[in-house]
């Protein structure tokens, strides 16, 4: 069984013309469905960049100040709109700076597509020594990209373009890179435009074995569902909702899985409530998801738990443990699949809603308790509405908000995943808020990270994107600075920050900056934000925090 994306591509006639390189990109790109690009620009994109000058009316481009922010803006926008995020960087140290980046696009199944820049098609490692010059830059970049491959004639760009939107509309979605060389860019032939790739077509798992998992979730008494990114990716949370209330099963959400279902479902649980439903569950049923912990550790399943998985890549079904039952495919096709065959089945268990709501209030409980996370977390939420969107960043709030915070629709809650990026909040904030200029969205940083790319508030000023950016300021590197306090002897090295006047530094990117003491102030701070829609930067000065894996024991 296979189903059309909801994604609207508008269909093109082939045609062939005379035009150049850095033309044939820029149609390609919008053949393919592409309106707005991050980038930097620099000699080798000068042919590109003049295409896209001619074609700003459909090509919008938003440029940064740093090529981390080009590719971490395009993954943001990626994960929120459903469609691919784009960026345009120099080739080198260009690509170089936004690896980290892609890397957390690899890490986080985020469909990016990565146009660089090449030197002189003829000189390409000969190791010259050109400006920018890497040595085979495509077998660098191939390790955290899905595929990375380049044209060497103006008409092999569209099939290089095709190639890319296939890979990044098919299977487990990653980013792609592609490479044009400055005078490809600018050479002249007849060059073919194709139609642009189809949308994304979903896999249906083998028949035979979700009439086998069926029998077996038919059979089970407990069961339990991990959902995670995949469930997501895979646009396949009502299908989720839909099987998960058929068999009366709560829903674990990992990090990169929160707003598969809405936290205020009774089925949906947090990993806290997890260690009172693991023990006990009969089946469980994985989705899209690594099924890793919080330190990428296997949870110590019961071994009387029977593993059903669903998973578009094959690789991740073995990695770690042998399931019982694999259906390789995708969550919408998989998860349809299952509820088709439990439909009649199923359909007439008891609620246990007052069961999984008390395991779910015990959690909140405990999660809210935290001093002082509890508090700011539950001023962020309640100040933000239902749509909002949050951007985690590796600091004590995303840690806590990874387990923590209640999120109530699909894609409303970003993660920098197992990369664990610092830099990443605030730049994917940034392309977040592009790709949703109507909705809220709060990125949350601690001070080190919005360090990486405090640069970008130009970007935020200049092309007026009003996300809301908090930084949790406690003059540290936190994270680092407890360990060292609380495991390492208090041996405190490396982990102190002197900090700028933040409000100051708003003041002059010509940025509205804001001061908040207190929960209660942050939540006046974030409302009184979100009345202004303005690009805006929220300080707030904190202690040290306790370690929230370890007081919620999850480590
Ligand atoms: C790119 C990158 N470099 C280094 C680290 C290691 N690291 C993890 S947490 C952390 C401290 C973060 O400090 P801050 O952003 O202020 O958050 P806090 O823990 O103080 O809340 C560091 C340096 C990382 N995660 N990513
Ligand atoms: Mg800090």
């Amino acid at each position: 069984m296979t189903e059309s994306s909801t994604i609207d591509r508008t269909h093109n006639d082939v045609r062939t013309a005379t035009m150049t390189g850095g033309d044939a990109l820029a149609e390609m790109l919008i053949r393919n469905g592409v309106d707005t690009l991050f980038g930097l620009p620099g000699v080798q994109l000068d042919g590109f960049f003049n295409a896209l000058w001619s074609r700003q009316e459909q090509l919008r481009v938003v440029h940064t100040r740093h090529e981390q922010a080009t590719a971490y803006m395009a993954d943001g926008y990626a994960r929120v709109s459903g469609k691919e995020g784009v960026c345009v960087v120099v080739p080198g140290p260009g690509l170089l700076n936004a690896a980290a980046a892609l890397s957390t696009a690899y890490a986080c199944n985020s469909p990016v597509l990565c146009i660089t820049g090449q030197i002189k098609s003829d000189l390409i490692d000969h190791g010259r020594g050109m400006l920018h010059e890497i040595h085979d830059q495509v077998g660098m970049i191939r390790h955290i990209t899905k595929s990375a491959e380049r044209a060497v004639t103006p008409s092999e760009v569209p099939g290089l373009v095709d190639r890319a939107f296939a890979q990044l509309r098919s299977g487990r979605m990653r980013p792609v890179e592609i490479e044009v060389p400055l005078d490809i860019l600018f050479a002249e032939e007849s060059v073919t435009l194709s139609a642009g790739t189809p949308a994304r077509t979903y896999v249906s798992p083998d028949s035979a074995r979700m009439d086998e998992a069926a029998a077996i979730l038919a059979a089970a008494k407990t069961p339990l569902i991990y959902a995670g990114g995949g469930v997501l990716r895979g646009e396949a949370w009502s299908e989720l909702q839909q099987l998960a209330e058929l068999l009366q099963a709560p829903i674990v959400m990992s990090a990169n899985g929160k707003g598969a279902i809405s936290d205020r479902h009774y089925l949906a649980q947090n990993q806290v409530g997890e260690l009172d439903l693991r023990p006990h569950a009969d089946v469980a049923l994985v989705v899209g998801t690594r099924f890793l912990d919080n330190f990428s550790q296997p949870r110590p399943m019961n071994p009387d738990t029977k593993l059903i998985r669903i998973d578009i890549d094959p690789e991740e079904m073995t990695r770690d443990l042998n399931p019982d039952l694999q259906l390789v495919g995708d969550a919408k096709a998989g998860l349809a699949g299952l509820i088709e065959r439990l439909a009649n089945t199923a359909g007439s268990r008891p609620s246990r809603k007052d069961e999984l709501q008390a395991v779910k209030d015990a959690a909140n409980a405990r999660i809210f308790g935290m001093v002082p996370q509890g508090q700011y977390g539950q001023a962020m939420r309640d100040a933000v509405p239902d749509d909002g969107i949050f951007v985690g960043e590796m600091t004590q709030l995303g840690y806590w908000s990874n387990f923590g915070m209640p999120i109530y629709e699909p894609n409303t809650y970003i993660t920098p995943g197992y990369q664990g990026t610092l830099g990443f909040g605030f730049c994917t904030a940034l392309g977040v808020k592009v790709a949703k200029p109507d909705t809220t969205v709060i990125s949350i940083n601690g001070d080190g990270g919005f360090g990486f790319a405090l640069n970008e508030l130009a970007t935020m000023a200049q092309h007026n994107i009003a996300a809301i950016t908090l930084v949790f300021n406690d003059s540290a590197y936190g994270n680092v600075k407890r360990i060292q306090e609380e495991d390492l002897g208090g041996r405190q090295i490396a982990s102190s920050l002197r900090n700028p006047d933040y409000m100051a530094l708003a003041g002059a990117f010509g940025v509205t900056g804001r001061r908040a003491e207190s929960p209660a102030a942050l939540g006046t701070a974030i409302t009184e934000s979100i009345k202004a829609n303005e690009p805006t930067l929220i300080e707030v000065p904190v202690g040290p925090m306790p370690n929230p894996w370890r007081a919620l024991g999850l480590r």
